[in-house]
């Protein structure tokens, strides 16, 4: 049984630029971090990064199928930037029916309010902003915990 660690767009870069904001740690050390919580819990990662939006729509059409087929629990989601954008990915959701924790590292609510609106909180079971990567840790407990 799989959970999948969904990036979006610029988060391939995480721990080159902007350290205030985002931190040290890289994508693979998020991935790492992903991949050591499911496991203390059961669970393994297919862990996938896109810059692409319909990338990240086709992935969340796999595993919506996969979920129905009872192999997989769901996914955390950083969207990145389609999160204050994105009608697709939030019909993506809500049409495959996935169940998603949606992650972002910053508090996305101190910061313009261009980030304040998320298309996809709508349709998630659950958001953990601005606790760094270890929110990914905790989405995926999160997930879990709803689903389980
Ligand atoms: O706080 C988050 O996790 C965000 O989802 C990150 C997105 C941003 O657009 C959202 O508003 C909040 C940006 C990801 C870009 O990540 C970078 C990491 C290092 C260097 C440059 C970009």
């Amino acid at each position: 049984m799989k959970i999948l660690v969904l990036n979006g767009p610029n988060l391939n870069l995480l721990g080159t630029r902007e350290p205030e904001q985002y931190g040290h740690a890289s994508l693979a050390d998020v991935e790492t971090l992903c991949a050591e919580t499911a496991l203390g819990l059961g669970y393994g990662v297919e862990c996938f990064q896109s810059n692409h939006e319909g990338e990240l729509i086709d992935k969340i059409h796999s595993f919506g199928k996969l979920v129905q087929a009872g192999q997989a629990l769901g996914a955390v989601f950083n969207p990145g930037a389609f999160t204050h954008t994105s009608v697709a990915l939030h019909d993506a959701i809500k049409g495959t029916g996935l169940p998603v924790v949606e992650v972002h590292i910053s508090n996305v609510h101190a910061r313009e309010a261009f980030r304040h609106h998320s298309y996809i909180s709508p349709v998630a079971l659950g958001v953990v902003v601005g606790l760094g990567i270890q929110g990914y840790a905790l989405a995926i407990q999160g997930l879990v915990h709803k689903t389980s």
